[in-house]
């Protein structure tokens, strides 16, 4: 059975993991999941990339926006709200709510997040397993500019959800992932694995987060299987997020060739880029890494699946 190791981020990641299950359905995938996304709301610990994977595989994502819960209400919000309890920018839904309830409650019980993870995904069976990066606590913070000429700090989310990226961001720092350990599973997963991938999810607060935790990048590259990454840049803009935001901040061009670079050939083997950035094969091949131009647009789970079933065929290539 073909070992797949995958390196998730939210949306873009769980949609192309959706698409990954129908190309190889027989693969046994690990999914290493991006946990500097996480924020403690209302006292509740709040996992929204974790959640989005084990919800889109598990069948309850809200199936429009990505995040979330299908079918959802608002009324906790709504009562919070009614108390001046904010933050109001932040969408937290009634069954979503719940996830969280059982999340916090375990961890004051003193389970680390995998085991809890893995006790939430008892229920949504996503048919990989789940592995947060770390069971330490890692926040993305993004540093933007003052109305006073200062700068300032703020969370990951509330730079994406409240501010929708509007300003320029200076810096972004995952605070904690110097200090983190890989969680239980994620070296072992990466030591067996067959091949390694990494979605067309956010390059920095996403995939790049998850380098972040040393030994991550250190278990793939002794690994010494077929790494393939999938651009999440097309035609020079992010297919969706704010990566050229994140990608400006590191001082990194918003193509698909620049974020293949930036990876290097150090971590990546193969690089696909969308039909419409087909002039940047060359560049990418020069630069050490195996490069094809295939459609990129995940419009629904066949075309996720042939994108995922194009990344197998180039790991294949690049091992023989
Ligand atoms: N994204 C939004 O744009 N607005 C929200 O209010 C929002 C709430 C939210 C709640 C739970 C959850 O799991 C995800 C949520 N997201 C929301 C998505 C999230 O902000 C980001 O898309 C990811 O963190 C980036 O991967």
């Amino acid at each position: 059975m073909q070992r797949i190791v995958v390196l998730a981020g939210g949306i873009g990641g769980a949609r192309f993991l959706r698409g990954l299950q129908q190309a190889a359905p027989d693969a046994d995938i690990t999914v290493i999941g991006n946990t500097g996304d996480d924020i403690h709301l209302f006292g509740l610990k709040v996992c929204p990339d974790l959640d989005t994977v084990m919800y889109t595989l598990g069948g309850g994502i809200h199936p429009e926006q990505g995040w979330g819960r299908a079918d959802e209400t608002f009324t906790v919000k709504e009562e919070l709200a009614a108390y001046g309890v904010g933050p109001e920018w932040f969408g937290l839904g009634d069954r979503d709510f719940a996830t969280h309830i059982v999340r916090t409650q375990m961890i004051a019980a003193g389970y680390p997040l995998s085991a809890v993870t893995e006790a939430l995904c008892r229920r949504w069976e996503p048919g990989v397993r789940l592995l947060p990066m770390t069971d330490d606590r890692v926040e993305t913070h993004v540093l933007i500019d003052t109305e006073d000429g200062g700068q300032k700090a703020v969370h990951f989310q509330e730079y994406w959800v409240r501010l929708r990226a509007s300003v320029a961001a200076r810096a972004v720092v995952p605070v904690g992932a110097e200090q983190a350990k890989p969680a239980p599973g994620v070296l072992d997963a990466l030591a067996a694995a067959d091949v390694i991938l990494f979605p067309p999810s956010n390059p920095v607060v996403s995939i790049g987060t998850i380098l972040a935790v040393p030994g991550i990048r250190e278990g793939i590259a002794e690994a010494g299987v077929p790494v393939v990454g999938l651009s999440p840049i097309v035609g020079g803009a992010p297919v969706r997020g704010m990566a050229d935001r994140m990608l400006a901040a590191i001082g990194v061009e918003t193509t698909a060739e620049a974020v293949a670079r930036h990876y290097g050939s150090g971590l990546l083997d193969g690089w696909l880029v969308d039909t419409v950035d087909s002039a940047a094969v060359d560049a990418v091949e020069a630069a050490g890494i195996r490069c094809r131009a295939v459609p990129l647009m995940m419009a629904d789970t066949d075309a996720a699946a042939a994108m995922a079933a194009a990344a197998l065929d180039l790991a294949g290539e690049v091992r023989a």
